[in-house]
């Protein structure tokens, strides 16, 4: 079975930036790759990394599982999980841990950058790099959809698998990155030099999902541009401008040359206003269908499916490790 296999922390709403960087890519990917199967997860262990609230992380679970199938994924080729409940992914994590050298997890962007923010590190969080490998290695996934910022934990987990793939011989598929082309990193609206993130403070740096029209309309109105007026795009120079014409490209599959050459002679305003029309079209349906689902209550059944679907494959590949690696006993 040729799988594909991603997953999202449920640290908070589903904005934007997750959305074209990655869930919108896995809708075009099941389209693309009618023969493989998805594995989709909720990546909450990945979330404990860093200290959460209780009860605002399980209701962040549920939502994110209803925006996932909201934004238009099909049910045939899917298995839809949440990472604790397949023990799996814990069990593999210490296994792949033991692959992987400090020198290598000291060297993650990510870490370092949320190191940088806690007061406490947890040593989780240096080693979430093996938790992710392992989420992968675990279905043996042909293929990720991840956006930019995460290729570096990619980049990782080709070289653990490898190793191990050297030691063992080849029972880990090498998994390979897609990252889209239009929308791997859309930035924050109001500052253009970081990425669109749920867990930015500043609940105007985003556009969530969920959020109402008016919200949508007011955050892309105050977007920070610049003050020269002229609409063409120069990421170096006009990053502000450079993100929302990207937003525009991607949610109405025109290029970013034709939106340019459509707004030439117009406005900062006239841009922002169509924009804004864009996206509040783009999302109607996907809020219609979340109150759907919502209300259906469909959600734990198909969580609980993914769930089985899951495990069985997962157990597997830990029995298949475990063996390779000496541990336990020969039963008779
Ligand atoms: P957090 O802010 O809590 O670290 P996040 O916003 O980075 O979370 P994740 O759930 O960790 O979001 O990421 C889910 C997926 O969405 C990943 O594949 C990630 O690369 C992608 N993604 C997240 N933010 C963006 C963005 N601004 N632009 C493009 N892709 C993004
Ligand atoms: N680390 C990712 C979320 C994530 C993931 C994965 C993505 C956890 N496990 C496995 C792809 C495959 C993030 O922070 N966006």
């Amino acid at each position: 079975m040729k799988t594909i296999v991603s997953g999202i922390q449920p640290t908070g709403s589903i904005n934007l930036g997750t959305y074209l960087g990655s869930i919108r890519n896995f809708v075009k990917l099941q389209e693309q790759y009618p023969d493989h199967h998805f594995f989709l997860f909720i990546a909450d262990l990945h979330a404990v990394t860093i200290p959460r609230d209780p009860q605002a992380l399980r209701k962040t679970i549920k939502e994110l599982a209803a925006i996932y199938l909201a934004c238009g994924l099909k049910k045939d080729n899917l298995s839809l999980f949440i990472q604790s409940e397949v023990p799996a992914h814990s069990q593999m994590s210490y296994l792949i841990q033991c692959f992987t050298y400090m020198g290598e997890l000291e060297r993650m962007t990510q870490f370092k950058d949320k190191a940088q923010k806690q007061e406490a590190v947890a040593a989780s969080l240096f080693t979430y790099p093996a938790l992710m490998a392992g989420d992968i290695l675990l279905y043996d996934a042909q293929y990720v959809p991840v956006g930019e910022d995460q290729k570096q934990h990619l980049e990782i987990t080709r070289d653990i698998a490898t190793r191990i793939n050297n030691r063992f011989g080849d029972f880990l598929t090498v998994p390979k990155p897609l990252i889209p082309k239009v929308g791997a990193r859309i930035m924050s609206l109001t500052d253009p030099e970081v990425k669109m993130s749920k867990s930015d403070p500043n609940v105007k740096s985003r556009i969530n999902l969920l959020d109402e029209e008016a919200i949508i309309k007011k955050r892309i109105m105050s977007a920070v541009t610049d003050s020269e007026g002229k609409i063409y795009y120069d990421k170096a120079n006009k990053p502000g401008l450079a993100n929302l014409i990207t937003i525009m490209s991607a949610l109405s599959d025109q290029s970013i040359e034709s939106i340019c050459a459509t707004y030439q002679n117009k406005d900062y305003r006239t841009f922002k206003e169509d924009l804004a029309e864009i996206v509040i079209e783009a999302l109607k349906p996907i809020k219609a269908q979340y109150q759907t689902l919502i209300n259906d209550g469909s959600i734990d059944t198909i969580l609980d499916e993914g769930q089985s679907a899951a495990m069985r494959v997962a157990n597997k590949k830990i029995m298949k490790f475990n063996r390779k690696l000496g541990l336990g006993r020969k039963r008779k």
